[in-house]
């Protein structure tokens, strides 16, 4: 029985994704890195310099470990300035009404992301009233697909992993929860997701029963 729903936040809550891509291709363009939207797919649910590590696959020379932490901290410059922009018109579809029904049912809920910008992305959408528990990626020392963050939200919200269900968008993220020993529920489509039973292109097109309904 789901007594606890875990969301990840990018990708399922609201589309940084897409500001991460536009930060990311911003940082390479003055580089002169080539970047495109197949490799920012790969950034998905992990790291930020797990992803410049990827970002730098195309790169001409070697980086040194100071220019990386330089590199790091320019993207996320970047980043903050489009996450300043956000307002609470940006939460993707169906995102309040599923929120407003766990709250109903007395479902907890929490939001478990890889992300260190979590707190400044929930102050911005005005999402803080609606969660038990944050678990996201000033907790954590291993990013998704370490079963980590997870297990962190787990606990922060009182319940063993086998009641709590994940909601996640990215690859490393549906393995990061199976790892933790929860069911998972993908946004996405059968591509980008394969091997992921229950799916659907964002929470609007889903009831809060089919979410809770676990084999
Ligand atoms: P930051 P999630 C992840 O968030 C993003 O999907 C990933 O693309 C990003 O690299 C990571 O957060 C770190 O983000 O640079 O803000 O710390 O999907 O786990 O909510
Ligand atoms: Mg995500």
């Amino acid at each position: 029985m789901i007594r606890g729903v875990i969301f990840d936040l990018d990708g399922v809550l609201v589309l940084t994704d897409e500001l991460h891509f536009q930060s990311w291709q911003q940082l390479t363009a003055a580089e002169g890195i080539h970047f495109d939207r197949s490799i920012n797919q790969r950034l998905r649910g992990i790291s930020r310099m797990e992803s410049l590590e990827i970002v730098l696959e195309r790169a001409t020379r070697k980086y040194t470990s100071a220019e990386k932490a330089a590199l790091a901290e320019r993207k996320n410059s970047i980043y903050l300035t489009y996450l300043q922009r956000l307002t609470p018109a940006d939460l993707l579809p169906g995102v309040v009404d599923t929120l407003a029904e766990l709250r109903r049912r007395r479902i907890k809920t929490a939001v478990a992301s890889s992300s260190k910008n979590v707190p400044i992305i929930m102050e911005r959408l005005g999402l803080h009233a609606w969660f038990d528990a944050v678990a996201d990626g000033n907790d954590i020392t291993r990013s998704k697909p370490d079963p980590e963050v997870f297990l962190l939200a787990a606990r922060r919200l009182g319940l063993p992993p086998v009641e709590c269900l994940v909601i996640e968008d990215a690859q490393a993220g549906i393995e990061s929860a199976r790892r933790a020993g929860m069911a998972v529920f993908g946004i996405g489509t059968p591509a980008s997701l394969p091997g992921v039973a229950r799916l659907a292109p964002d929470l609007a097109h889903v009831t809060v029963d089919e979410l809770l309904r676990v084999d």
